[in-house]
């Protein structure tokens, strides 16, 4: 397969005022648009090409790191775009996801908590998570492009902690960003598709 840019699922303006059409303008069209590009031309002859986006991850993973870092940031953005929306976060969980970060997070106050540590004291770039990890969720930060996915995890909600994702909006204050992004912004609905998915 090669990769491809998905369009937003949402207008560049929905996420105001917590993420702004610039940020989403830079974030989306050029720096996914370029892990696409980049990605494409690497995987051509790496033997991965006909497998599918999660297998080239996975494979690719301490072989091939140009290859790597491009599918996985690749990867990482089609779901992070998705995993938010216009008046998301809260603390209202659908489905199974209340009690299943009651028993597994500690509720959500706790998972509020130890997400925000994480994204905050991944050191430079990188990405916090929840990942479902036989059978069980767990919060996880990885550098870089790496996610839960080459940790035997799947992934069921991204925050990424690149400065390309809140510099024009927040600056240097990464923690302002990630309460935003918990509180106003995560699709809860999405992460339950993907928790449902995965177990
Ligand atoms: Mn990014």
């Amino acid at each position: 397969m090669s990769f491809e840019l998905p369009a937003l699922p949402y207008a560049y303006d929905a996420l105001g005022p917590y993420m702004s059409a610039e940020t989403l303008e830079f974030h989306h069209d050029k720096h996914h648009q370029a892990y696409v590009t980049n990605g494409n031309n690497l995987l051509k002859d790496s033997g991965l090409e006909g497998k599918s986006l999660e297998e080239i991850v996975k494979e690719s993973f301490g072989k091939n790191a140009g290859l790597f870092n491009n599918a996985a940031q690749h990867y990482n953005h089609v779901h992070f775009w998705k995993w938010m929306k216009k008046d998301g976060g809260g603390k209202s969980l659908p489905g199974v996801l209340a009690s299943k970060f009651d028993s597994d997070l500690g509720g959500y106050d706790k998972f509020r908590a130890d997400f925000l540590a994480a994204g905050a004291t991944q050191f430079g770039s990188g990405w916090a998570w929840v990942a479902v990890k036989d059978g069980k969720l767990e919060i996880m930060k990885t550098p870089n492009g790496e996610n839960p996915l080459v940790h035997g995890a799947t992934p069921i909600l991204g925050c990424d902690v690149w400065e390309h994702s809140y510099y024009i909006d927040y600056r240097n204050a990464r923690p302002k960003y990630l309460e935003a992004f918990v509180d106003n912004l995560i699709n809860w609905d999405y992460v339950l598709e993907l928790y449902e998915a995965a177990v």
